[in-house]
This record gives structure tokens, sequence and C-alpha cells, in this order.
């Protein structure tokens, strides 16, 4: 009986083993392969890696330039005064992205492959803090998006 049961538990070890091994540490690994590819997303995309364009002091038609690369925009931040008319051009450096701000009327690209660009024109005519975004699904949540300030 004691054999049995001694033989059982040994069986029961080696099982356990066999399943850590087989389920568990590529768990792991799959969890640190997250954390890792999560942090350079973030890296990638966050604002602090990109420019802040402040054209609140210039005259005339305000023209910015964006490009893209993966799933961010290398200007995280546009500030110009209400009124103001901006020009925006949108190089896509990659995949397939576009460039818009919702509450503008004009201020929104069409899909662009990659290497493509195109410029936009509207008018900041309301003051407010506004989000202008690429809208394939799920890129803005991967952050390619950024703010367009616009001063009273
Ligand atoms: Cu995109």
């Amino acid at each position: 009986m004691g054999m049995v049961t001694g033989s059982h538990r040994s069986v029961n070890k080696l099982l356990t083993e066999k399943l850590i091994n087989r389920y568990l540490q590529p768990m792991k690994r799959a969890i640190y392969t997250g954390i890792v590819v999560s942090g350079l997303l973030v890296l990638m995309g966050n604002p602090l890696f990109a420019r802040t364009l402040d054209l609140t002091d210039q005259s005339g038609v305000k023209e910015i330039e964006i490009s893209s690369r993966g799933m961010a925009y290398d200007v995280a931040e546009i500030r110009v005064n209400r009124g103001d008319r901006v020009r925006v051009t949108y190089r896509n450096g990659g995949g397939r992205h576009d460039w818009r701000v919702d509450e503008f009327e004009g201020a929104a690209t069409r899909m662009l492959s990659a290497g493509r660009s195109e410029t936009v024109e509207f008018v900041a005519d309301q003051a407010g803090t506004f989000v202008f975004y690429c809208s394939v699904p799920g890129h803005r949540q991967a952050g390619m998006y950024g703010r367009l300030v616009v001063k009273d």
C-alpha cells in the first residue's frame, strides 16, 4: 500500500513538474515579453519624445509638418491662436494612417499608405484643447494622438 501511495505521489509530482514546465514557464515568458513590448510601445508613443510646436507668436498661416513612425506622431502638441488658418502636412512614415481633429472642418487627411503625404487646411475657430489622432481602429488607443491647443 505504502509503495502504491508513494508511487502515486511521485507520479503526481512528476505531472506537476511537467505542467509547470509546459504551461507556467511559457506563461511567465509571455508576461515578461508583454511587459517589455508594452514598455517599448509606451516609449515610442510617449509625447515626451515628440515635439511641441508653439506657433502662437507667428503671424500669417500656421504651417505645420507632422510625420509618424510606427504608431506615433513626431509632434505631441500644436499651439495656435483662435482664428488662425492652420496648414498641416502629414507625412506617413510607415503603415496606414491618417491625421485628423474632429472639431474642425477640413482638419482631416485621407487614409494614407506608407510614404504618402497630404496637406490639409482649416481655421481654428474655437478655443480649447482638442485631440488630433489617427482613426485606424486601435491606433489612437496605442498612442497615435496629440493635442491641438487653440488659445483665445
Ligand atoms: Cu494610425
